[in-house]
């Protein structure tokens, strides 16, 4: 990746609001926070619709799509998890990956001219996906989160520093149980950006919590 869309990645990822509409009440309430999210400043969103109640099919596509739009109308990145024919249906910004999702070559084929991302859990896995050709990391979970029941063990924000002080030079958002009180640790650890649900979707004001999130990841990027 050039330097230039590196720079630009780790700017937008500084911020990353992760949701479906099974992380809120009802489609309606997704929406709305997703709306609020915006206009307290996310800058990154990927839309995650799986797991119990969510929507599939029609309903699902035809949610992704109002999220692509608001996301394209405000400038924020629009990510699609997992879902690479729903990625393509509304011509998302890019993919997002697990280490059980498929191929990550067969992934890098069939996202060719957009972002892909990969979790990764371990060092291993971060050389991997790298490997493949990912374009940033999500790392984690960092701390322990009750949004993915099957989240493995927190590692902590060393894993992060773990990354940093073995080559892992591409974009890096940590994930899992990041709130306002610990986000600044996971940048100063060397993210360049913290991915979050139920910081911003279990709120109750969606738009302070995203504007005082992005200040915190602001502020502990400038190191003060
Ligand atoms: N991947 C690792 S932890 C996690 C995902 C999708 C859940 C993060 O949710 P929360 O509510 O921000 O802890
Ligand atoms: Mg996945």
């Amino acid at each position: 990746m050039r330097t230039q869309a590196k720079a630009r990645l780790q700017q937008d990822l500084s911020l990353y609001f992760v949701a479906g509409t099974m992380n809120c009440n009802s489609p309606e309430d997704f929406y709305r926070i997703l709306l609020q999210a915006i206009e307290g400043g996310i800058t990154a969103f990927q839309f995650r619709e799986k797991g119990v109640n969510c929507l599939s099919g029609q309903k699902q596509l035809e949610m992704a799509k109002r999220a692509r739009e608001v996301c394209q109308k405000h400038d924020v990145l629009f990510i699609v998890n997992d879902d690479l024919a729903l990625m393509k249906a509304v011509d998302a910004d890019g993919l997002h990956v697990g280490q059980t999702d498929g191929d990550l070559d067969f992934m890098r084929r069939e996202t060719e001219g957009k972002l892909l991302g990969v979790s990764a859990h371990t060092l291993a896995e971060a050389v991997d996906a790298i490997a493949h050709g990912a374009d940033y990391i999500g790392a984690g979970p960092i701390y322990q989160t009750s949004t993915k029941p099957d989240a493995k063990k927190p590692v902590g924000v060393d894993l992060i520093a773990e990354f940093r002080n073995n080559h892992i030079n591409v974009p890096l958002v940590g994930i899992g149980g990041i709130t306002l009180e610990n986000a600044s640790e996971v940048i100063k650890s060397g993210a360049d950006g913290v991915a979050v649900i139920s910081a911003i979707s279990g709120a109750v004001d969606p738009s302070a919590i995203s504007s005082n999130l992005l200040r915190a990841v602001h502020t502990a990027k400038r190191g003060s």
